[in-house]
This record gives structure tokens, sequence and C-alpha cells, in this order.
């Protein structure tokens, strides 16, 4: 069976920490969606390490990692991603694969997507300017290039074709590009060093595994309310954040999905434009950051902090069919002396619902809270539910209550260890 692992919420929920303690009960860890927009961070034994395109199985010696065809992959990123690693002494051309569908991101891309946001002005989407969007406009224009191209002999003249059409579209949007001679200088670099990499059909390995009976994990990036159909569109990322893209980005059938792991935070955050309901935008919204260190893990940027949004939550859950929620960053809550929840939405008309409106970015929607007494105390150490705080055990069996689903794990710090594993 193929799992799914996924945030719920705006990303940033934890995912790297869930798959990294998940890891050993999967011989094969695969990414099937986004590209160098996510960050996906992992601490251990005092080190602390950032992932954007690899798969967070990677730390486990005994797990094949995959990065699947509906990836975007930058060749740059990615060397400077491997470089990093060398200090773990990992055998990565034995463990890691490449999916040659997967799509190409060029250095034009990036500039694009510089360009676009440049161009929306104040209605930018506030993307991460990794060439994401342009990528995958590409793909489904028909007209990109994927990591298999790399390997053909007409491969340079497949790339000046794309990038000639890019540089049409910069010149009509007035767009500098001069620092593209240097990028293009390591981006070719970059691909040789590519090419050393097992780069394969991968939906046969990953459905070979799964014919001799190993267990397959599926690491979502960003998160459900990112999604490009079910997102708060137009701010969304351009990739389906669902669990159903598990099954278009690895190439695996909807009957091999088992559990579907629906991680969230015990608040919410969110990093570029775009609605966000329950955001905190005075000093409660700023300790929250400080405390949870709430700043974008690729591009630095302070992320927008509020409340619970059960709604929202309602919602990914229902679209993705969880089966187990996680509970990230309880600890950050420590501080709180009232913690809220919101559980409803007030329409213009004055409506309460649980629902989303069509459109978030047009209904101004007022969040109906319900408030819970804090804990105010450390969880550190706390490794099982009974010696969890009352308030924190009463705060997470309303949410399993509301989402009427078991919360299988609930972190209490940024370390592997520093986890409640619920039976
Ligand atoms: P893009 O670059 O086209 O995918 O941006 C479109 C929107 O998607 C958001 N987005 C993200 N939101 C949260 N976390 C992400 N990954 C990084 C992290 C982000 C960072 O882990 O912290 O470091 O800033 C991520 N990637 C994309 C993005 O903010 C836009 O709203
Ligand atoms: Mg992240």
């Amino acid at each position: 069976m193929v799992d799914v692992l996924l945030g719920l919420q705006w990303g940033d929920e934890g995912k790297g920490k869930i798959v990294d303690v998940l890891a050993p009960q999967y011989q094969v860890v695969a990414r099937f969606q986004g590209g160098p927009n996510a960050g996906h961070t992992l601490e251990f034994d005092g080190f602390k390490h950032v992932l954007h395109q690899i798969p967070s199985g990677i730390f486990r010696p005994d797990a094949l990692n995959i990065i699947g065809n509906g990836v975007v992959l930058d060749p740059i990123v990615f060397r400077r991603e491997i470089d990093g690693l060398a200090k773990f002494n990992l055998d990565l051309h034995a463990n890691l694969i490449i999916s040659k569908k997967a799509a190409l991101i060029v250095p034009t891309h990036s500039l694009l997507d510089a360009a676009y946001e440049q161009a929306k002005g104040a209605a930018k989407i506030g993307s991460t300017l990794r060439g994401i969007g342009p990528t995958y406009q590409d793909k489904v224009a028909r007209q990109g290039l994927r990591i298999g191209d790399v390997l053909s002999p007409n491969f340079r003249a497949k790339y000046d074709k794309l990038v000639d059409a890019h540089k049409a579209i910069l010149d009509r949007l007035n767009f500098d590009y001069a620092v593209l001679a240097e990028s293009e200088e390591k981006f070719f670099s970059a691909v040789e060093f590519l090419k050393t990499f097992k780069l394969t059909d991968s939906e046969y390995d990953v459905n070979n595994a799964l014919q001799a009976g190993q267990r397959v994990l599926a690491e979502g990036a960003q998160g459900s309310l990112l999604d490009l159909d079910f997102g708060s569109y137009p701010f969304v990322t351009s990739s389906s954040t669902m669990a159903a893209g598990a099954c278009t980005g690895l190439g695996i059938a909807p009957r091999q999905i088992g559990e579907v792991y629906g991680i969230f935070k015990a608040y919410c955050t969110r990093v570029g434009s775009g609605p966000f309901p329950t955001e905190l935008l005075e000093e409660t919204g700023e300790r929250m950051r400080a405390e949870g260190r709430e700043f974008g893990a690729t591009t630095g940027r302070p992320r927008r902090c509020g409340w619970l949004d059960l709604p929202a939550l309602k919602y990914a859950v229902m679209l993705n069919g969880v089966t187990q929620l996680v509970m990230m960053k309880a600890d950050v809550l420590n501080i709180f002396d009232t913690i809220r929840v919101c559980t409803h939405y007030q329409l213009p008309d004055g409506t309460i619902t649980d629902q989303l409106p069509y459109d978030l970015c047009d209904t101004d929607v007022v969040p109906v809270y319900k408030d819970f007494k804090g804990w105010k105390t450390s969880l550190d150490g706390i490794r099982v539910f009974d010696s969890m705080p009352a308030e924190l055990a009463g705060y997470v069996s309303y949410l399993e209550a509301e989402l009427n689903l078991p919360i299988s794990f609930v972190s209490t710090g940024p370390d592997r260890e520093a986890l409640v594993h619920r039976e």
C-alpha cells in the first residue's frame, strides 16, 4: 500500500519531521508534487536540516527516495541540496531516484516568476520566486522540458527553443534578464551533475516496489489550502497538493492508497498573499511568530499567524480522505492564557456556517471563536498522552470529536524525539 502524508493548512505544518519519524516503517519515500518552493525541516542529533526537493526519507539509510513525475525539479537547487548533505555520509547515488517525467526548471522560469509577480503589483501571489508556476505552466501548455530531456543529444536545441520563447515574454514585460548568462553556466554544470544520478521511469520503480510487498510513503509539499483546485485561488501554488495528487504525481492507482496522514499545526500560518480569516494582526500574532519561529524555510519570509481554523481544516480532511491526524507545534501555544479555535464563519448576510465560501478572497467572513483555557506549562519530556496537561488533552479531544478522526501524534517540540504517540 501507499500511505500519503500531507499538510492540511497552508504548508509548513511540520511534514518533514513526521515523514522522518514514520520513514523506518517504509521502504520507499516519494515526493509527488511541488519542487524547490518546499522547505521541509528536520531536526535530530542537534542538527537542523532543510530539504527542498529531496524526500525526507533521505536520512534513513534503508529507504529508497523517489522524486516523482509530478515534481518540478531545479538542477541548481538539487546540486546545492546534495552538497549540503555531504556531511551526513549518505549513499545518495544508491538511495535516490528521479523520474525522467518530472518537469525541468530552467533559469528563465524563476525570472518569469518574478516578472509575472512584478506585473501583478499589489495583487501579487507572494510566490517563492522559484519558478514553480511558470514551469507547471509550460508542462500544461505541452511545451516544457522534462528531466529525461537532459539525456537527449538534442537537449541544447530543446533548451534554446524554450528559452527563446521565455525571452520574448520577458522582453514584452520589460523585465531585465542580464543575470541569465551567469545562471545558465551554473545550470548546465548542474545538469551534468544531475546526470550522474539514477534518472528512471519511476512509475515502474514505485509499482515494482508495491508488487514486491514494500511499503511506500508519499510525502506532500505545501498544503491543502494551497491546492490549485481547492485552495484560495488564485493565491495557491500550481500543483495538486491533495491525496489525489499522489496518484498522478507518482503513477499509482487510487486503490493502492492506504492511510492518509493529515498534518496540521495547533494554530495556523500562511506565507504569501491571500485570504486568512483567523489571522492575528496584532501582538498575539507576533508572539506566536516568535515562539513558533515562523519564518519561511525556503525564503526566510515571516509567516502570517492566526488561530486554528476548523471550517478550513474540515474541508481539507474531507477532500483528502484523511484517516489519521497529526497535530504539530502544540508547545508554541504554551505561552497563551487563552487559546481560540474558529468553529464557524459568519458571512456578510449574517449566516453562520462551517463551510468554505466559493471565494474567500471576495467574501469577508468573520470567524466565530470558541475559547479554551491555556495550559501555560512546558511540554518538555512528555511522551505519553496521559502525561499531557489536562487543558491540552481537552483541546486534543475536542478537535478529535469535531473532525471525527483520531489524532495519532501530538508534536511537543522541533526534535525528532519530542512527540507524543497515541496508540
Ligand atoms: P509558489 O512559489 O508558486 O509555489 O507560491 C505560490 C503560493 O504558495 C505558497 N507556498 C508556500 N507556503 C508555505 N510554505 C512553502 N514552502 C516554504 C517553507 C516557503 C518559504 O517551507 O517555508 O520559505 O517562504 C510554500 N511554497 C509555496 C507561496 O507562499 C504562495 O502563497
Ligand atoms: Mg515548509
